[in-house]
C-alpha cells in the first residue's frame, strides 16, 4: 500500500526544503489550494502559478510541479496579465502576500480588477512584511509595534476585499486559515469563475506578527481567527461598532462582467472580418 500523501503528485521532485517557518499559515493554504484543484480534476499542466517576493510567494514557487513564475516584488499581477493575454487557454493563479500585492503592487492589483482579467488571485494577509523581518504593511493593525513602527502603527489599513470590489473584481471572498475546508470550497468556486477573482486569506505569521503582538504561538493566532470570524450573513445585521476587530468571512461578492481576454478575442475577430469585408 502506498503511503504517499494524496497531494504529493503536485509537488516538484526537487528535494528543496520549504522556505516557510514551522507553524506558518502558508502550509495550510498550500494544501487547501492543491486540494481545490484536485477536487476539480483540472489537469495541473493547465496552470501557470505566478508569485512575487515574500514568504507567501514561496507557496507555489518552485514547489508546484507545473509552470511557476517567481517574479519581482509587486509585479506578479503584471506578469500574470501577460501570461493570460498571450496564452488565454492557461489557467492563471497568483499567490502572494499582502505587501507584495497591495503595497508595492497596489496599482497592478486595482487595474487588473478593473479590467476583469481572468485570473485567480490568492492574497495571503498576515498583516505584515514577514520575509523581510516584520515591517508594517498597509494591512498592519493600528497600534501594532513593528520594525518600522516602534511606537505603534498610526496608519489606517486597507480592507483588501473591499478594495477589490470597489476596483471592479467580479468574485471576492475572505477566509482565515482556520477555515481550511471553506478555503478549498471557495477556491473551487473561484476556479469556475471567469474573470478577476480575489480570495483573501488571513494567515498567521507567528515569527514576525506573532512575536510583535505578543500573540506568539501559532495556536493562539489560530484561536484568534476562530474567535474573531463572523460569517458574512451574520455580519450584515451587525453595526460597525459590533464588527470592530472582527473578521468577516465568506463569499463577499460574485457578479458577471465582460472579461478582458474574451473582449480582445471578439475585437480581433471583428477587425479581421471588417478587413475581409473591406469595411475597415
Ligand atoms: C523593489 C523591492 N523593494 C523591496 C523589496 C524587499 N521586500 C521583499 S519581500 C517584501 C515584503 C513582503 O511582504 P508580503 O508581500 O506581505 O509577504 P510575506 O513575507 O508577509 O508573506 C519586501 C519589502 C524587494 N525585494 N524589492
Ligand atoms: S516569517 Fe512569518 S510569514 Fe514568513 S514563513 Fe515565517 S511565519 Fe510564515
Ligand atoms: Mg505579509
Amino acid at each position: 500500500m502506498s503511503t504517499s500523501h494524496p497531494l504529493h503528485k503536485y509537488i516538484r521532485p526537487s528535494g528543496l526544503k520549504t522556505a516557510n517557518c514551522p507553524g506558518c499559515g502558508n502550509g495550510i493554504l498550500a494544501q487547501a489550494i492543491l486540494r481545490a484543484i484536485d477536487e476539480e480534476c483540472i489537469p495541473f499542466d493547465d496552470f501557470v502559478f505566478v508569485s512575487g517576493i515574500g514568504c507567501a510567494a514561496w507557496i507555489p514557487s518552485p514547489f508546484f510541479y507545473t509552470d511557476t513564475l517567481h517574479t519581482t516584488h509587486g509585479r506578479p499581477i503584471a506578469f500574470a496579465t501577460g501570461v493570460k493575454l498571450a496564452a488565454p487557454n492557461r489557467r492563471v493563479m497568483v499567490v502572494s502576500g499582502d505587501g507584495d500585492l497591495l503595497a508595492i503592487g497596489g496599482n497592478h492589483f486595482i487595474h487588473a480588477a478593473r479590467r476583469n482579467i481572468d485570473m485567480t488571485v490568492i492574497c495571503v494577509n498576515n498583516g505584515i512584511y514577514g520575509m523581510t523581518g516584520g515591517q508594517a504593511a498597509p494591512t498592519t493593525p493600528a497600534g501594532l509595534r513593528t520594525e518600522t513602527t516602534p511606537y505603534g502603527n498610526v496608519e489606517n489599513t486597507f480592507d483588501i476585499s473591499a478594495l477589490a470590489i470597489a476596483a471592479g473584481a467580479t468574485y471576492v471572498a475572505r477566509w482565515t486559515v482556520y477555515q481550511t475546508l471553506q478555503i478549498t470550497k471557495t477556491i473551487r468556486k473561484a476556479l469556475n469563475h471567469r474573470g478577476f477573482s480575489l480570495v483573501e486569506i488571513m494567515s498567521q505569521c507567528p515569527v514576525q506578527f506573532g512575536r510583535k503582538t505578543g500573540m506568539g504561538s501559532t495556536t493562539k493566532m489560530l484561536d484568534h481567527f476562530r474567535d474573531s470570524s463572523i460569517p458574512v450573513a451574520k455580519a450584515s445585521g451587525m453595526t460597525a461598532e459590533e464588527l470592530q476587530g472582527k473578521i468577516v468571512v465568506g463569499e463577499l461578492h460574485s457578479i458577471e462582467k465582460p472579461v478582458l481576454d474574451i473582449e480582445l478575442a471578439n475585437l480581433r475577430a471583428r477587425l479581421r472580418k471588417e478587413t475581409v469585408d473591406g469595411t475597415n
